[in-house]
């Protein structure tokens, strides 16, 4: 009977490891890219496309967020100051602050 016990154990690790589907992904939250230190973090973000960032200014200091090809930039963003925006097409998109030209973040949009 030993050996069937350690067969039932052996089942239920199998069990465990691999049973049962995984649940429903559930919609991912809105992510937050936050300026702090003169940084941007997370530096590199990864997003589905569709979706909407939003940055926030947590430092004392001015910055804003400016597309390396210049194709958007946001308002001055002065302490608490929020800018979003929305990523539809998959693609590397790098910024900038144009203030403090060194902090630099990059959104990786992927399909949904
Ligand atoms: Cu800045």
């Amino acid at each position: 009977m030993i050996l069937k016990r350690k067969l039932s154990v052996l089942m239920l690790v199998a069990a465990g490891a691999f049973g049962g589907a995984a649940p429903p992904a559930a919609p991912a939250p809105a992510p937050i890219v936050h300026i702090s230190n003169f940084r941007f973090g997370p530096q590199d973000l990864t997003v589905a496309a569709g979706t909407t960032v939003t940055w926030v200014n947590d430092d004392d200091e001015t910055h804003n967020v400016t597309a390396s090809d210049r194709s958007y930039r946001s308002p001055l963003l002065n302490t608490g100051g929020r800018f979003t925006r929305q990523y539809s097409a998959p693609g590397d998109y790098a910024y900038f602050c144009s203030l403090h030209p060194h902090m630099t973040g990059r959104i990786h949009v992927v399909r949904r």
